[in-house]
Order: C-alpha cells, then sequence, then structure tokens
C-alpha cells in the first residue's frame, strides 16, 4: 500500500539527524505522553493501558495531546517496548501502581529456546495502524518517531518478569544458560528488525531504539551481548535515520557512532556534553541529556540551565531532549518552558 501523506513541513530533526545546518536545535521529550498531563489522565480512568496502546484511535489521540500543548519537532508514538513481548507469545499486563508484568517470564533455558520470530506485522498491526493515523494527524508539522526496546533490555524483561535495579535474575541467566539466552536475544532482535521496518513503511520516520538497561553491563558485556544487536538492527532497518539510547553506557558512545549505521545516539545526564562530543569525534547527533528532576526547577531557571545545555552540545548536530523520560509529577507549565527554552535559543544569542 502506498501511503499519501501531507507535505512535510518541519524537517528539523531529520536535518540534524542529516547533520544539516539548523539555525535551532530540534526538541522533542521522551516520554512525551502521560501521568504528568491531565488530558492523559482522564483517559487513563477511562481505559486500561493496553486499551489505550491497542486501539489505533487512542494511541493517536494521547501522542497527539502533548503535540497541541507543545508544538515540539517531533513526536512518539504511543506504544510500549514490551508490546514486543507480547507479540512473542508472553503474557504482559500493566495494572495501575505497579508496572508491567509477566506473570509466566521464561524462566527455563527450555523455554527460551522454544522461542521463534513470530509474524509481527499481524500480531502487532495495531502499532502500524496508530502510526498512519498520527502522521497524517500530525499534518507534516511535527517528525513522527517509531520505537522498539533493544534486545538486551527486552532480554532482562523477558526472564524478570519485571521491572528491577540490578535485573539480577536476567544477569544470572545469561551466565547459566548462554546457549539459550543467545537464542532468545537473537530471536528478540529478528523480531525487532522486521517490526521497525514495518513501521517505516507504516508512516514512521525516525526510529528510536531503547537500551534501557545497557549501562548494567561491563563495557567487555556491552560489547559481547548488546552490540551484535545494536549494530544488526542498524544494518538492517532502513528508510529512516536511527537514534540508539543506551542508557548508561557512556563507554560505547565510539563504537556506536563509528561501526553501526545509527544517525543519532542518546546520552543521559552521567555524560557531559564535551565528554559525548570527544568520544564520538563530532561524528554523529547527539540528543539528550537535561536529568529530567531539573524540570522541577523554578521555570527561569530551566531556561538558563538548557541554553547552557545547547551552548554546551553546539546548536548543529544535536537534538535537544530529556536525559530519560519525564517524570509524572512535573509541573505542565515547567515541561512547557523546556520546549520554550530550546526555541528561544538562538534570540537568546
Ligand atoms: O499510564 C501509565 O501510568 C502507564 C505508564 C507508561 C507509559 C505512559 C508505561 C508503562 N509505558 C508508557 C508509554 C511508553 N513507554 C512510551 C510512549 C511514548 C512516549 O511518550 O515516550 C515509550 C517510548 C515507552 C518505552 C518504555 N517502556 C521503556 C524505554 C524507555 C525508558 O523509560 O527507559 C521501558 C523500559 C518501558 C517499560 C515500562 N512500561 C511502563 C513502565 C512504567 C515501564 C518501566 C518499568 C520499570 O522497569 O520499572
Amino acid at each position: 500500500m502506498e501511503n499519501n501523506f501531507p507535505e512535510h513541513k518541519n524537517d528539523l530533526i531529520l536535518k540534524a539527524l542529516r547533520g544539516e545546518e539548523v539555525e535551532r536545535p530540534p526538541v522533542w521529550m521522551m516520554r512525551q505522553a502521560g501521568r504528568y498531563l491531565p488530558e492523559y489522565m482522564k483517559l487513563r480512568e477511562k481505559y486500561t493501558f493496553f486499551e489505550r496502546v491497542e486501539t489505533p484511535d487512542l494511541a493517536t489521540e494521547i501522542t497527539m495531546q502533548p503535540i497541541r500543548r507543545f508544538k515540539p519537532d517531533a513526536a512518539i508514538i504511543f506504544s510500549d517496548i514490551l508490546v514486543v513481548l507480547q507479540a512473542l507469545g508472553l503474557e504482559v499486563t500493566l495494572n495501575p501502581g505497579e508496572g508491567p508484568r509477566l506473570p509466566n517470564p521464561v524462566d527455563s533455558p527450555e523455554k527460551a529456546l522454544s522461542l521463534s520470530v513470530p509474524d509481527v506485522e499481524d500480531r502487532l498491526h495495531y502499532v502500524m495502524e496508530a502510526l498512519t493515523m498520527t502522521r497524517r494527524e500530525l499534518n507534516g508539522e511535527a517528525t513522527l518517531i517509531g520505537f522498539a526496546g533493544a534486545p538486551w533490555t527486552l532480554f532482562c524483561y523477558m526472564i524478570e518478569g519485571r521491572g528491577s535495579k540490578d535485573f539480577a535474575r536476567a544477569k544470572a541467566f545469561f551466565w547459566q544458560h548462554p546457549e539459550a539466552a543467545r537464542h532468545a536475544i537473537d530471536v528478540i532482535t529478528e523480531t525487532t528488525i522486521r517490526y521497525l521496518n514495518a513501521q517505516i513503511k507504516a508512516g514512521a520516520q525516525v526510529v528510536q531504539v531503547f537500551d534501557s538497561w545497557s549501562g548494567l553491563l561491563s563495557p567487555e558485556d556491552f560489547n559481547e551481548i548488546a552490540f551484535p544487536s545494536l549494530k544488526k538492527i542498524s544494518d538492517e532497518v532502513t528508510g529512516a535515520p536511527m537514534i540508539l539510547y543506551p542508557k548508561g553506557s557512556w563507554y560505547a558512545l565510539e563504537a556506536l557512532s563509528y561501526r553501526t549505521k545509527a544517525a543519532g545516539l542518546g546520552v543521559d545526564w552521567c555524560i557531559t556534553p564535551e565528554y559525548a562530543r570527544e568520544a564520538t569525534r563530532n561524528n554523529i547527533t547527539l540528543q539528550g541529556n537535561f536529568d529530567p528532576s531539573r524540570l522541577l526547577a523554578h521555570p527561569d531557571d530551566i531556561t538558563r540551565l538548557v541554553h547552557r545545555m545547547i551552548d554546551r552540545f553546539g546548536a548543529q548536530r544535536y537534538i535537544a531532549n530529556l536525559g530519560h523520560g519525564i517524570l509524572p509529577f512535573i509541573p505542565v507549565d515547567h515541561a512547557g518552558a523546556f520546549f520554550d527554552a530550546v526555541k528561544s535559543w538562538r534570540k537568546s544569542k
């Protein structure tokens, strides 16, 4: 099917990812959708999390809510990284106040070895429908970002069955059953490649891969376990630029910038802009890295801190963002101050 999408009027983030000159950095916010927005809370009262994710009208509406308020340069589709585990046949629940749970996680090498690549376009058809619908709704005014979890991060949830500070069970499983673990990671990798290619076909203009737990790995284990799957995904997903976000893995920035096809790298606030630029020798677009808790500062301070962040990264080859997702208790006008600060940066010079 050929999609006729509205003309694209705002290509700031695409330009930044291609390394072209921009007059100010593009801005968007990780976890733009969610509990800090009263309009999201209204829908949250009426529908369960997976009803919101699986109903394209609702997912589109939730994606559009922060866009109407803040007019950022990009919109990330409302979904979750854990839908890929559902596509692999695992049950995932999300009850309010509890965080995601897998009632029957992969807890034996036999279970891991029995995993196989599903027809992800069919299983997750609702994500592709939401992307197509949102791309039309955005009307070319913001760039649409699709996403997936990185294989290592999804492996962590698959084995542990829930969020964790250290994912000790998942790490133990890797060393106790390396062959079964590698099989699971390979299946997730192949599924993710097909999933992201389907997202691009459905209208995603940029894709981001979240390796939220890569920082739990030593540099050596990152190279062995996480890096090969990220490289394969960046090689085999085509048709849109990719941003890799390896949270906590400051040591991996050089290899990710030189040895993968990623167009951008997301960095968290534990890395200085200068370090990130030096490690990547200005060879790639960087994204980040405002500490989300700083959004509790006075709006005047937010403006000052954001301007300083842009000055330090430099306005070129840079995407202004938080270093991780927005926290649920951030006042809406403080989130607004962040977007306004990026947009006013040039004028402040
Ligand atoms: O209504 C609610 O309270 C549910 C909270 C919520 C939301 C709004 C969850 C449960 N997921 C989401 C949406 C979501 N998740 C998006 C939507 C797009 C956006 O607006 O950004 C994205 C990109 C994600 C990605 C995601 N889910 C990640 C990677 C990014 C990160 O934060 O590190 C991870 C690790 C998850 C798992 C997950 N889903 C939900 C929660 C609370 C968690 C974290 C669980 C944990 O480990 O504690």
